[in-house]
């Protein structure tokens, strides 16, 4: 077998987003966002430098002159192969941390050179997401009541069982109405959709489906973490203002094409890690002891199926002694 089928990155790359959850945790509830998530981004790249890849992040902090680290461009981990895309996000609900509230986590994915979705054009996507057991009942283009009697079946439940993520905004009036109108159950979140769909794609958190608009780098990390999982996504791109209209136009873009799953991750070599910052339905948050702390995290291979939770226990004494990082 090829180092591609038997190596699974993400084992070493939880390595990295728990190295970010340690540093992060401390900045729960201290109202500091950017402290917070510089921290994240210094400890995980320190981590991802050891990592034997040729990545380049696809998916990062935002534009080299913003961003010293971790932006869209930069060259991370050592070696010549395998040649992959990055898609990271250090701290995926940075209020949600300063503010010490559920789910915010570390994420990030992995996947073969030149195969994520480049969404720079256009900054929110409309999405939907659920879980293997909705896989091929959801259809972007449908109404909303539509989709939960098609989820609802797929899962021989009735739409009042069926509860759905949003993201609590004003765009999200309509939305919210059409889910009430149907009879189904609403979680709203003030932040994080990739943890959103993560639960709606996850089985056990009582979430059936994300909906709504938000992020498009977020989408196409989402859109990672439900192919590990297997389960089905769909987006449409959102233009937000003239500017963003202006530019798909120009270019051509179709703001009514449903971009597929593999529209958004075309390969099958995809790793996805997620490590929580403070506990949330999904993932417990960091908890710190005497000279220790313990991480939860996700691992995931897209090529074996494999999820995997990580419960790591760290001895912060000793990861100061073996790296640069000031692990307090
Ligand atoms: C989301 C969410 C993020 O921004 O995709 C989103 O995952 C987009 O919506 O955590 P808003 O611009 O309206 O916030 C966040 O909520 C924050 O970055």
């Amino acid at each position: 077998m090829t180092q591609a089928l038997t190596r699974n990155l993400s084992l070493e790359l939880v390595r990295a987003t728990e190295a970010g959850a340690l540093m992060a945790g401390r900045w729960m509830g201290r109202g500091d966002k950017e402290a917070a998530d510089g921290a994240a981004v210094d400890a995980m790249r320190q981590v991802l430098g050891t990592i034997e890849m040729d990545g380049v992040v696809v998916i990062g902090e935002g534009e080299k002159d913003e961003a010293p680290m971790l932006f869209t461009g930069e060259r991370v981990g050592r070696g010549d192969e395998p040649k992959v895309d990055i898609a990271v996000d250090p701290v995926e609900g940075t209020r949600l941390l300063a503010q010490g509230m559920p789910n915010s986590i570390v994420v990030m994915a992995v996947a073969e050179r030149g195969s994520l979705y480049g969404w720079q054009d256009v900054a929110y996507m409309e999405k939907i997401a659920v879980g293997p057991d909705a896989a091929g009942a959801i259809d972007i283009e449908l109404p909303v009541g539509e989709n939960l009697q098609r989820i609802a079946n797929a899962k021989a439940v009735e739409v009042s069982d069926l509860t759905v993520v949003i993201l609590d905004r004003p765009r999200h009036e309509g939305l919210i109405r059409d889910v009430r109108e149907a009879g189904a159950r609403m979680k709203l979140i003030v932040d994080g959709d990739v943890a959103g769909g993560l639960m709606a794609a996850m089985p056990g958190t009582g979430i059936d489906v994300l909906m709504g608009i938000g992020g498009s780098p977020e989408a196409v990390i989402t859109a990672c973490a439900i192919k590990c999982i297997g389960g089905e996504m769909q987006t449409r791109i959102w233009p937000r203002n003239d500017d963003e209209r202006t530019v798909v136009r120009e270019r051509g873009l179709d703001v009514s094409k449903v971009h597929q799953l593999d529209d958004l991750v075309q390969s099958e070599d995809v790793f996805f890690v997620a490590t929580g910052i403070t506990d949330g339905e999904l993932l417990r948050g960091v908890h710190y002891f005497a000279d220790g702390a313990t991480t939860h995290s996700l691992v995931m291979r897209e090529r074996s199926g494999t999820v995997r939770y990580v419960e790591s226990s760290h001895q912060l004494r000793k990861l100061r002694e073996l790296t640069d990082l000031p692990f307090d």
